[in-house]
C-alpha cells in the first residue's frame, strides 16, 4: 500500500481569474497527483461549502490562502506517512477531520483538491489511466455524449437570456469525432450569423456566445437555423438541451423569465410549466436541467410526470450530487437524470457514491464542469470511468472547456475498445 510522503498546495487562477487551489500529493513510490478545483457561479443552496479568505483587500475576499494553510497545518500532518488502500479510505479521513455535515470547517474546495490529487497519484502508482481507477469492475468503457453550451445566459453572461444554457447534443452520430465536428460547425455557423447581423460575438463564462435576444425562445430559433445552415438534421443528428438554472430566477414564488409576446417579466410556476411543454412540442429538446427552484419539489414532480417520459429532467441544484437528495427525488418522482459535480459534495468517493446510487436506481448521470473551471480535465476521466452517459463542459472553445472534450479524444486513442454512446446515452 502506498504511503503519502508529501503534500503541497498553491493558489492559482480559474477561468474567471478567481483564485482556486492546486494540490500536489506525493506517494512513497514518488508518483505525484496534481489537481485543481473548479468553482460555480449559480451554486445550489445545498451544496457543500466552499471556503475562502474573506479578506476584501486581497482578490476581493476570494483568496484561498486559508485553505492552503489548512492543508499545510491541519490536514498534511494527519496524512503524512499514512497508508491508504483506496480513495474511499483516504476520503473517510478527510471527512472525519473536517467533521461537519457540509464540509464547512475545512471547505469542500480544500478537501476536493486532496481527494482528486490522491486519486491521480493512486492511478499513476498502479500504472493505470485515471479513468480506470474509479470502478475496477468495469472492463468495457463507453464514450459519453458531449452537451455543448453554445449560448450563455443567466449568471454566466450579462445582457443575455434568463435561461443560463442552450446546449447542442450530438446524439445521431456513430463516433465521437463526428459528433465534435458537428458541434464545432454549428458553433462557427452561429458566430458567422452573429457577425453578419452586426451582433456581438462576445462569449460568456462557458465559452458560448451571449444571446442577442431578450426573450428565451428566440435563441432556440437561432440554434435551429444554425443547425440547418451547418448541414445537420435537428431532431435526428443534433438535439437541444437547456439548463434554466431556475433557482437563480425565483422571487416571491414567481420566476423571472421573459417569454415571447409577453410584457410580464415574472411568471407563475404553472405558466413556466406550460412554456416548457410548448418548447418541447416545438423544438427537438431532449433535456431540461433545473427547470424549477431547488425547493420547488412540487413542480419538479409535475414536470417529471408531464415530460419525463419524453425528455431528461435533470437535477443539478435540486440534487447537489447527494445520495440523500437523489433518494428524495426517487421517492417523489421529481427527476429522471442526475447532474454530477464533484465540488458540490467535496470528495471523489462521495461523488462515486452518488453516481452509483443513481445508476442502481435506473437514473442516468451527466458529469459536469463548473462555470469557473480550469485546465484540469479530471471530469473527462470521471465520465468515462463511471459509465456516465453524457458530459457537460461548455462550448467547443476556450481551453478550460475543450480540455475535457480533448481528454476524451485521448482516451479513445489509448483504449481502442471504447464506443461512442450516441442515442444510447438517453434512457427514456
Ligand atoms: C450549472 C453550472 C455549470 P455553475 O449550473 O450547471 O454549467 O454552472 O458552475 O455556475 O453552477
Ligand atoms: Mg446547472
Amino acid at each position: 500500500m502506498p504511503k503519502i510522503t508529501d503534500i503541497n498546495s498553491i493558489q492559482v487562477l480559474d477561468s474567471r481569474g478567481t483564485p482556486t487551489i492546486r494540490a500536489f500529493l506525493t506517494l512513497d513510490n514518488k508518483f505525484t497527483g496534481i489537481a485543481t478545483v473548479p468553482s460555480g457561479a449559480s451554486t445550489g443552496k445545498y451544496e457543500s461549502v466552499e471556503i475562502r479568505d474573506g479578506n476584501k483587500n486581497y482578490f476581493n475576499g476570494k483568496g484561498v490562502l486559508t485553505n492552503i494553510d489548512i492543508i499545510e497545518n491541519k490536514l498534511k500532518p494527519q496524512m503524512i506517512k499514512s497508508e491508504f488502500e483506496s480513495i474511499a479510505q483516504f476520503d473517510e479521513l478527510l471527512i472525519s477531520l473536517d467533521n461537519s455535515p457540509n464540509k464547512s470547517n475545512f471547505g469542500a474546495n480544500t478537501l476536493l483538491s486532496l481527494s482528486m490529487s490522491f486519486s491521480k497519484a493512486l492511478a499513476l502508482s498502479e500504472n493505470i489511466e485515471l479513468y480506470e481507477i474509479f470502478d475496477p469492475e468495469i472492463s468495457a468503457y463507453n464514450i459519453p455524449v458531449p452537451m455543448m453550451n453554445i449560448l450563455n445566459g443567466g449568471k454566466h453572461a450579462t445582457l443575455s437570456s434568463d435561461i443560463q444554457e442552450y446546449m447542442i447534443i450530438p446524439l445521431g452520430f456513430e463516433n465521437y469525432s463526428e459528433a465534435i465536428n458537428c458541434c464545432v460547425k454549428i458553433y462557427w455557423t452561429l458566430k458567422s450569423f452573429l457577425e453578419s447581423k452586426g451582433k456581438s460575438t462576445s462569449v460568456g463564462d462557458e465559452g458560448g456566445f451571449i444571446s442577442p435576444y431578450h426573450n428565451n425562445e428566440d435563441p432556440l430559433k437561432l440554434i435551429m437555423h444554425c443547425i440547418e445552415k451547418a448541414g445537420y438534421l435537428a431532431g435526428k443528428e443534433v438535439f437541444i438541451g437547456l439548463d434554466v438554472a431556475a433557482s437563480e430566477l425565483i422571487s416571491n414564488e414567481k420566476y423571472k423569465i421573459s417569454l415571447p409576446n409577453s410584457k410580464e417579466n415574472y411568471i407563475s410556476a404553472d405558466n413556466l410549466l406550460s412554456f416548457y411543454s410548448y418548447l418541447v412540442d416545438n423544438y427537438p429538446i431532449i433535456s431540461i436541467e433545473d427547470p424549477f427552484d431547488q425547493d420547488d419539489w412540487e413542480y419538479w414532480t409535475k414536470i417529471n410526470n408531464k415530460l419525463g417520459s419524453k425528455i431528461q429532467i435533470v437535477g443539478d441544484d435540486l440534487l447537489v450530487t447527494s445520495v440523500n437528495k437523489i433518494q428524495k427525488s426517487i421517492d417523489l418522482n421529481s427527476s429522471n437524470t442526475v447532474l454530477i459535480k464533484p465540488n458540490q459534495i467535496g470528495t471523489v468517493s462521495e461523488t462515486l457514491n452518488a453516481i452509483n446510487f443513481a445508476h442502481n436506481n435506473q437514473l442516468n448521470s451527466i458529469i459536469s464542469h463548473r462555470s469557473g473551471d480550469t485546465e484540469d480535465n479530471f471530469i473527462a476521466d470521471l465520465a468515462v470511468g463511471t459509465k456516465s452517459t453524457q458530459i457537460k463542459s461548455g462550448a467547443p472553445s476556450r481551453s478550460e472547456r475543450t480540455s475535457k472534450y480533448n481528454r476524451i479524444t485521448e482516451i479513445q486513442m489509448i483504449n481502442k475498445n471504447t464506443k461512442y454512446l450516441g442515442k444510447n446515452s438517453i434512457r427514456l
